[in-house]
């Protein structure tokens, strides 16, 4: 960007007046009164307005996986924009989707190789969720519309997904959501599963709480579980050995779709292209965002098994096989930066990235073990979390001072979710980076009372 152009300008200082854009998720007279603003990224690096280099412990918000601002994908969007900018895909297309959903399907399990496109993890839930109650009714069990979700589980926020989410606040102000949704318990476990390095040991047996489930509305009513293979947004809530199997053998027996959240876990978060794979366990579909852009870019997109895909495509050939679709599913400049992201996450071996560095990641999290208030520590692949115990009566202050700390003292980027703080660094990173990481997190803990 021409550093004359006014977006350069207004980019780069803190705007004069703030009143107007209602921001998302966040207290909005409590930031206005004193805005934290990011002003441009290069690497595993921020620059505030106010001229600091922060570290970013949280690639983004989950989703800048291959760093920051990479010059093979700047090139690829800039290059599409001035080429094709827009072009229907409702009875009309244009290469790049297609292209891209072959280079998707080539990395995902088999047999999940068709690709729908959205814009962002929401409405790749919402999209799942109705392709999975279509599905049934296409092949004549129109009865099964029940949808199975998990307590503290995340999956955006259109109503499908907090219909099947978990998170209280996120659910209470908004009505009676979809009718016909059930909630399996969540598996976090502190008392029996503290400091666990990587997944839990304790806890396999709460997947038998879908049976329960299954047995009060019969199988035959219930067309899909979603659950995220390692929730996020709840403040990372690991899977108990065996639990994802355990799910996986009970849909299969009932006939139920599962439905694996990857919003998060999807591309290379946990030394895989997804946790499918890492963990052995494939669902019928995989919901994804985030990454497959590495943030540049909104774009999500729904893989779906080829038996699914299949049960649509028949009926007469000029029939639309499924009415839905988003004005910008497959959009030009989402596809470029997708198509570019996947070489940057080939040639760079990015999927493996969190296996390289799992070991050293968990050893340097687990070490803070003893900090003061610290009641619970959780990792896997580049993911880490510590628990704080709440402030009597202010449950989530002590987080977000931890988090406000790390970022104006430390020059540190983390997620605080009540008093879970997360981290989640792009897969780029060194271990130098993560040395400075907890470095950094530890003295923001230690000035924290
Ligand atoms: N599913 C999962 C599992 C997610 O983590 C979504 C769906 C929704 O994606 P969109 O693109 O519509 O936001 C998500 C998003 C956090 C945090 O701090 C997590 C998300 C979004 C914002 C913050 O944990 N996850
Ligand atoms: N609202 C109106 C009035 C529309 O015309 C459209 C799309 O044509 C939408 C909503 C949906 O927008 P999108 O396809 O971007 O999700």
């Amino acid at each position: 960007m021409s550093e004359s152009s006014s977006v350069h300008q207004a980019a780069i200082s803190a705007p004069e007046h703030n009143d107007a854009f209602w921001m998302p998720f966040t207290a909005n007279r409590q930031f206005k009164k004193a805005p934290r603003l990011l002003a441009s990224a290069a690497g595993m690096h921020y620059k505030a307005v106010d001229g600091r280099t922060i570290l970013d412990g949280t690639a983004g918000l989950w989703c800048c996986n291959a760093g920051h601002s990479r010059p093979g994908i700047v090139q690829a969007i800039a290059d599409q924009a001035a080429t094709l900018d827009f072009a229907p895909t409702f009875q009309m297309g244009h290469p790049l989707p297609f292209v891209l959903a072959e280079r998707l399907a080539e990395i995902a399990p088999d047999p999940l190789k068709h690709v729908f496109f959205t814009n962002s993890g929401s409405e790749s839930v919402d999209t799942a969720l109705k392709i999975a109650i279509a599905y049934h009714r296409v092949r004549g069990e129109g009865q099964r519309t029940r949808l199975i979700g998990r307590e503290k589980g995340y999956h955006g926020v259109g109503f499908g997904g907090i219909a099947v989410g978990g998170l209280p606040n996120n659910r209470k102000f908004f009505g009676p959501l979809l009718p016909g949704v059930d909630h399996m318990r969540h598996t976090l476990d502190i008392e029996r599963n503290a400091f666990s390095r990587g997944l839990p040991e304790y806890g396999v047996e709460l997947a038998e709480d879908l049976e329960r489930i299954i047995a009060l509305h019969d199988a035959s009513t219930i067309a899909a579980v979603i659950i995220e293979p390692i929730s996020g947004s709840a403040g990372v809530v690991l899977p108990p050995k065996g639990y994802l199997q355990r799910v996986r053998e009970i849909c299969s027996k009932h006939g139920i779709l599962l439905i694996m959240d990857e919003v998060i876990t999807g591309f290379g978060r946990v030394g895989d292209a997804f946790a499918a794979q890492r963990f052995g366990v494939i669902p019928d579909m995989i919901t994804t965002a985030k990454g497959l852009t590495s943030g540049t870019v909104p774009m999500g997109a729904v893989f779906t098994s080829n038996a699914i895909h299949d049960a649509f495509m028949n009926g007469p050939d000029g029939a639309i096989e499924l009415f839905h679709g988003y004005t910008y599913s497959g959009h030009p400049l989402a596809c470029a930066a997708a198509l570019a992201t996947l070489d940057i996450y080939r040639d760079e071996d990015l999927f493996n990235a969190a296996q390289r560095h799992e070991q050293y990641w968990e050893d340097r999290l687990h070490a803070l073990k003893g900090l003061p208030n610290l009641i619970d520590i959780r990792n896997f692949g580049l993911i880490g979390a510590i628990e704080l115990a709440p402030r009597p009566g202010a449950v989530g202050a002590r987080g977000y001072e931890v988090f406000t700390r790390a970022f104006y003292d430390h020059d540190l980027l983390v997620r605080a979710t009540g008093d879970v703080i997360a981290m989640s660094p792009p897969l780029i990173l060194q271990r130098e980076h993560i040395d400075q990481i907890f470095d950094r997190l530890e003295r923001a803990l230690r000035a924290t009372a």
